[in-house]
């Protein structure tokens, strides 16, 4: 798009007038990020609604991302660079005296997720678009997002993130669109007039979706997709009569009940279910979304639902979404009058599921009785389609009980919503290379057996427009002046930096680059949180959600480690570093937040010991989330990647750094490998045991942590720090709890359940090993640098490639602008 300065200035004009009776003397920071958002939008909309009459004059196959959680984070400077207009437009409000990066604070983030799934969807919309392929996003418009984290005396303390609080000038209310999803009630068959059966639900609560459209503008292309985000409402929840009798509360009561549907995003990042409210977020807008697609598909085609999966493929983003399955089996034969084989047969071709985690106790299952009050229909659907399969299974494997039980959809009280995904998707695949094979042969072997067609890898990947571009726009000039424009668009030719390695100029400028971004870091962290730290130390971050198995603990320990050493070894002077941690734990992780605690004690203790003489430096920094992991990623030298391997699925935190020039320290573990792969071991800081090697001694029930405590009295002694007062002299039972969890093993857990003590050694190696590299300031750059020129593989373009070729079959589009 071309940008007209002084037209541009008289539509910021008119918005201001028209939206808050100001002119600019009188706005405010936020007032103008508003306008201009307003402003931008409508261009946006002209191309976006070509888009749509482009898609709907072709008649293609269009795909639909459903997910409970798109972690969009902000979208201004995101369209704005994506149109081609960021600069334009910075200097536009320069001219009115306004600086750029303050009106870009004033925008809250679209926190509808909570970690790399979510960010993950946002990615790959992104991709999408810029790419020219007809595909969309479905999901919840959440009225509140990923809380808002404080950390007060040390302690994790959850806050609303109330992110709606102004209105969002990126999207559009569609009112005309609402459908009804219904609760509750009896099932009843009914004889139609051709003497079939047919069901319906009476007596059910009915709720009202409202879709939101946000627009998914593309990089560099005229495309814009969408984002359908469903809002929960009550048509006529507020009743009068009781308000008339004074009844306040209870004449409220319906509206906030149905309005409480799409209320709060579920802060869990694994973990159980079994929360009535999320199986109703779910199915809330599963309904709504197919009910909006099977509406479009009779406008378009009529009701030859045969033709349906030639138009419609549906992407299930992890077991979230699956209840959509039943769904359309309900939407087809209840309301379509088709028969059961006929509607199988358009399901089975319309959805593909992914996976994204191992963790046993993240499979979703839901119990019987709490789904069968909640949605009648759909569970009889649900014993159905299970009925069947097991017919199938039993012929499979006559006699075989133990496999019939183990794979049933219906089992101990529960619906597995993991085996029902992968019976009717024709599409199952893991988010890496490793991860898929753990799950071929390990997790989901009976199902490989029986449907080895269906089991794919699709490794992850992260948008360079968002991660690079926007991010770090100094590292994306260098790039681009060095190998030209194309790469936004193609990031393998990243590869071609790859000649400037040994070339000390191009060296020296690329770590000045880097050197700017953390002085840009120090001075963010320095207004924000007031914390001092130092440029020229190694930023060695650890950014993502906290869970045992990321091991932010063994990061922890590895500090008060280096930590005592500094107090006990005079002759020890290692590099100077500072180590931030970015970290959210799910409101009830009792040891998540303990962690949390742990790591701001010993940042309190070390950071204020003039012993260490700021050889070591610990930074908590507030409330992680997108905006502020684009500070982050830019800044990094170190990218920690350290769980337990086998357990992280894939990573993308990982790409992020390495696209932005940090170097891995980590395990063989989801996309760790393939990063490898990509750069070379010795670009790379790799230690601790395989999953191969854990599978092993997991199965052998070998494991026992006290060796290591035997063979490493620094590292015993480190542990007894946790309960000898040496952290916690208020409370000495404090982190007794995560002791416990390490030595002995609680709540009928084995001890060290994530290998912690196992790895600790290698860990405390490759920390030794990586400090020395850094020492030899040319030879880290070029490994940096390498790191960027390797990281093509990682762009979520490609992952959108392998996903469209492999499993949705679509045609790219492009947009007559
Ligand atoms: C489940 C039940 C109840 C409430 C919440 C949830 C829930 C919510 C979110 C369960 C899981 C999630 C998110 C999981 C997630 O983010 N997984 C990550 O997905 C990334 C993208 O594929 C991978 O890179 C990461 O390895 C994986 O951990």
């Amino acid at each position: 798009m071309k940008l007209n300065k002084e037209e541009f200035k008289e539509a910021i004009r008119a918005r201001l007038k028209r939206h808050y009776g100001k002119d600019l003397e009188e706005a405010n920071k936020h007032d103008i990020y508003d306008a201009v958002s307003t402003v931008v939008m409508d261009h946006v909309q002209t191309n976006w609604m070509a888009t749509r009459k482009m898609y709907g004059k072709n008649q293609v196959k269009q795909m639909y991302y459903m997910s409970a959680e798109f972690l969009m984070g902000r979208a201004m400077s995101n369209n704005l660079v994506n149109f081609g207009i960021k600069e334009g437009v910075t200097e536009v409000l320069k001219e009115l005296n306004f600086d750029y990066t303050s009106i870009e604070d004033e925008e809250p983030d679209a926190g509808l997720g909570n970690g790399g799934l979510g960010r993950l969807a946002a990615c790959f919309l992104d991709s999408l678009a810029t790419l020219d392929y007809p595909g969309h996003g479905y999901g919840i418009r959440y009225q509140y997002g990923m809380f808002e984290q404080h950390i007060e005396n040390g302690y994790q303390v959850e806050y609303p993130d109330n992110w709606l609080k102004h209105r969002d000038p990126w999207e559009i209310k569609r009112s005309d669109l609402a459908v009804k999803v219904l609760f509750g009630g009896t099932a009843v068959a009914e004889t139609g007039e051709d003497g079939n059966l047919r069901y319906k639900v009476i007596g059910a609560e009915e709720i009202t979706a409202v879709p939101y459209d946000v627009p998914v503008v593309g990089f560099d292309t005229p495309s814009v997709n969408r984002l359908r985000l469903w809002e929960a409402i009550s048509e006529n929840g507020f009743d009068l009569q009781l308000f008339n009798d004074m009844q306040y509360m209870r004449a409220v009561e319906r509206q906030n009940n149905a309005e409480n549907i799409s209320r709060v995003l579920y802060p869990n990042d694994s973990g159980p279910s079994g929360k009535t409210l999320r199986l109703k977020q779910q199915y809330f807008f599963t309904s709504a979304s197919l009910q909006d697609l099977v509406a479009k598909f009779k406008r378009d085609h009529g009701t030859d639902f045969s033709k349906f999966p030639d138009y419609n493929v549906i992407q299930l983003n992890d077991t979230h979404p699956v209840v959509a399955i039943p769904e359309m089996m309900r939407l087809l034969m209840d309301e379509n009058d088709m028969g059961w084989e006929e509607a199988w047969d358009v399901v089975t071709r319309t959805f593909a599921y992914t996976n994204h985690t191992i963790l046993a106790e993240a499979l979703e299952k839901w119990p019987i009785d709490i789904f069968e009050g909640l949605l009648p229909r759909i569970y009889q659907i649900v014993e159905e389609i299970n009925r069947r399969f097991m017919t199938e299974l039993r012929e499979k494997f006559p006699g075989n009980w133990e496999k019939q039980n183990r794979m049933s959809i219906i089992g101990d009280g529960m619906i597995r919503m993991a085996w029902l995904a992968i019976v009717a998707c024709f599409s199952v695949n893991g988010v890496a290379a490793l991860h898929t094979e753990i799950l071929k042969t390990v997790e989901l072997v009976d199902w490989v057996e029986i449907y080895p067609e269906k089991f794919n890898n699709k490794t992850n990947g992260v948008t360079q427009r968002r991660w690079l571009l926007c991010a770090n726009p100094k590292l994306a000039e260098f790039i681009t002046n060095k190998i030209g424009p194309g790469w936004e668009k193609d990031l393998v030719q990243l590869r071609k930096l790859e000649k400037f390695a040994d070339d000390p100029k191009v060296l020296d400028e690329f770590m000045e680059i880097k050197h700017q971004n953390k002085v840009a870091l120090a001075a963010y962290l320095k207004e924000t949180q007031n914390v001092i730290i130092d440029p020229d130390s190694i930023f060695d971050v650890q950014i993502k959600r906290l869970h045992e198995y990321k091991r932010q603990l063994m990061n922890i320990l590895h500090i008060m480690y280096m930590y005592n050493r500094i107090l006990e070894d005079p002759s020890y002077d290692p590099v100077p570093r500072t180590f931030i941690f970015g970290a959210k734990a799910a409101s009830g992780y009792r040891r998540a937040k303990s962690i949390i605690k742990l790591i701001n004690t010993v940042a309190d203790r070390v950071n204020n010991d003039h012993r260490v003489k700021d050889r070591i430096k610990i930074v908590f920094a507030e409330n992680y989330r997108v905006s502020l992991a684009e500070k982050l990623f830019p800044a990094s030298d170190v990218s920690e990647q350290i769980s337990t391997a086998g357990k992280e699925a894939s990573g993308t935190g990982n790409m992020k750094f390495m696209m932005n020039g940090a170097v891995t320290i980590g395990t063989m573990d989801g996309a760790n490998v393939e990063i490898v792969e990509e750069v070379g071991a010795e670009n790379a800081f790799i230690f601790g045991l395989t999953a191969d090697e854990i599978q092993k001694i997991d199965a052998a029930h070998s494991y026992n942590p006290q060796e290591y405590l035997e063979k490493n009295p620094k590292l015993a002694a480190v542990l007894n720090q946790l309960v000898d007062g040496t952290y916690n002299s208020g409370a000495l039972s404090l982190f007794r709890e995560l002791y416990d969890s390490l030595v002995f093993g609680v709540e009928g857990q084995r001890p060290d359940v994530y290998y912690i003590l196992a790895d600790f050694d290698s860990y405390v190696e490759a920390q030794e090993k990586l400090a020395k590299a850094y020492s030899d300031k040319r030879a880290w750059a070029k490994m940096a640098f390498l790191n960027v020129a390797a990281s093509g593989k990682f762009s979520s373009d490609r992952t959108i490639e392998d996903y469209v070729s492999g499993i949705w079959h679509l045609k790219k589009i492009v947009v007559e602008p």
